[in-house]
């Protein structure tokens, strides 16, 4: 067995004796209370699942297993020659709950690419088959489908393994179509985009080195944009829509491939990471209407009210849980501040930073006036030449495989059972507060 497999398995025995002696000894302790309001909306606040791979503060943003992603840059693997973090080495944290050496990374780089060499050739002609006008996400989506053929969980289910086993299965689906995501969507982007002209993968490069190569985007800065956007974009707690919902799906013993593809139709709704594509779609409506590549902060001012006057969201700011600037768009500022510092579009996103919490801050109702971390990706893909903004959507949805799935190979590792909360009508709720009715109590 491979170190990264035999060292999940370790940490994974270990905390499921734990996991249960605390069931044993305090599973009736109450956690919390709910309230009524919460119910209706969206469960905010609400804590229902375990999620170990990473933790989110609303005050200080995420944590990847109690590391920052300023930690994350300093501590994790670098590729030769760069500064910014592998998401290999990420990926192994996320497993591991431990800071993974060169050698390891290194290993599983080369690991990723002999599994993803593998693909299918009816992955590609099922996405062909799709008319040209069909949402990048959809066709990655498809892609992932038509990846399911190759699931092992469902050959070893189907010829009746044990249950004690189901984490080895989730393990080599997870690892292979982690491997997979960077050669499938380069597919999607060269098919939609460039006439359907692929170039050869560059196994000798790391996970997201090839995958920029496979995208066509040679530069050496953007390979380094690539891993630090594939690990930043990974992991975001348990409840957020694309991870809760590859949890849910997965917890129905449906594999990593299902589950994934699940919890990328998730990430495709624009209050998610469509976010991002929506960001430089507004900023382009906005350039439009005022007539200005360069707008001024009195007028990105007014367009920004006329947004909220015609009942539509500023994409790319506020956010569920955070309730201060997203460490994931400063760590995008940063790098910017380092390999585009004059960049119009990219100063255009730090003078809309300045102009809109503060409008946003006197709308009551909105709790988060500070941007996430799709405010700012768009304008750094622009900087490359990446301008298919209905494409981004895509790269965000490969970063975010490594954690879903990583979390996935945690859930089947611990034993978690089908997730399946109570609900309740709007009738049930009349007759309990007339005391008619029970339910709660
Ligand atoms: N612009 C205008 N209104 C906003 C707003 C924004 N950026 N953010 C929140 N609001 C509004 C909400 O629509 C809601 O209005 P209603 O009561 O009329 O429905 C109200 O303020 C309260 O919302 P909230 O409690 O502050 O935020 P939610 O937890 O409900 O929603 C989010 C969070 C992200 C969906 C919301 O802030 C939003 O729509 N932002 C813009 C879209 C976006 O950037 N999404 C990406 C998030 C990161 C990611 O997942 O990729």
């Amino acid at each position: 067995m491979e170190k990264l497999k035999a060292l999940f398995k370790s940490k994974a025995d270990i905390l499921s004796a734990e996991i249960k002696d605390i069931i044993k000894d305090h599973g009736t302790k109450k956690v919390g209370e709910v309230q009524l309001a919460q119910i209706y909306q969206g469960m905010r606040g609400i804590t229902g699942m375990i999620y170990e791979t990473s933790l989110l503060d609303s005050e200080e943003g995420i944590r990847f297993r109690g590391f920052t992603i300023p930690e994350l840059q300093q501590k994790l693997p670098h590729a030769k020659g760069g500064s910014e973090p592998l998401p290999e080495g990420l990926f192994w944290l996320m497993l591991t709950g431990e800071i993974p050496t060169q050698e390891d990374v290194e290993a599983l780089s080369r690991d990723w690419a002999e599994r993803g060499n593998t693909i299918p050739k009816h992955v590609f002609k099922t996405i062909d088959a799709l008319p040209p006008e069909t949402h990048p996400m959809t066709l990655l989506v498809v892609g992932i489908m038509a990846l399911q053929t190759e699931s092992i969980f469902v050959k070893k289910y189907a010829e009746g393994v044990n249950k004690k086993d189901y984490w080895g299965i989730t393990y080599e689906d997870s690892m292979n179509l982690i491997a997979r995501m960077p050669a499938v969507a380069s597919y999607v982007y060269r098919h939609k985009y460039k006439n359907g002209e692929n170039i050869s993968p560059d196994y000798s490069l790391d996970w997201a080195g090839n995958f920029a190569h496979m995208l066509g985007f040679d530069q050496v800065s953007f390979k380094e944009l690539m891993r630090i956007y594939m690990t930043i974009h990974a992991d975001h707690e348990g409840g957020n829509v694309s991870a809760h919902t590859t949890h849910l799906v997965g917890s129905a013993l449906s594999d990593a491939y299902l589950s994934l593809a699940a919890g990328m139709n998730g990430l495709a709704g624009p209050l998610h990471g469509l976010a991002n594509q929506e960001v430089i779609k507004w900023i382009k409506e906005m350039q439009k209407s005022i007539g200005s590549e360069t707008p001024t902060g009195e007028q990105i001012a007014e367009y920004v009210q006329k947004t909220l006057a015609d009942g539509k969201v500023v994409p790319g700011y506020g956010h569920a849980v955070l309730r201060k600037t997203d460490p994931r768009f400063t760590a995008q500022q940063e790098f910017a501040k380092k390999h585009m510092p004059n960049d119009p579009l990219v100063n255009t996103v730090w003078k809309i930073y300045e102009t809109v919490p503060p409008i946003l801050q006197t709308k009551a109702k909105i709790k988060n006036p500070w941007p996430n971390v799709d405010a700012h990706s768009g304008a750094l893909l622009v900087h490359y030449g990446m301008k298919e903004y209905e494409y981004y959507t895509v790269l965000f949805g490969v970063s975010r495989a490594l954690g879903v799935l990583a979390s996935l190979c945690w859930s089947r590792a611990l034993g978690f059972p089908l997730e399946r909360p109570k609900s309740v009508t709007t009738e049930n709720v009349k007759a309990w507060l007339k005391g008619e009715d029970t339910i709660w109590e």
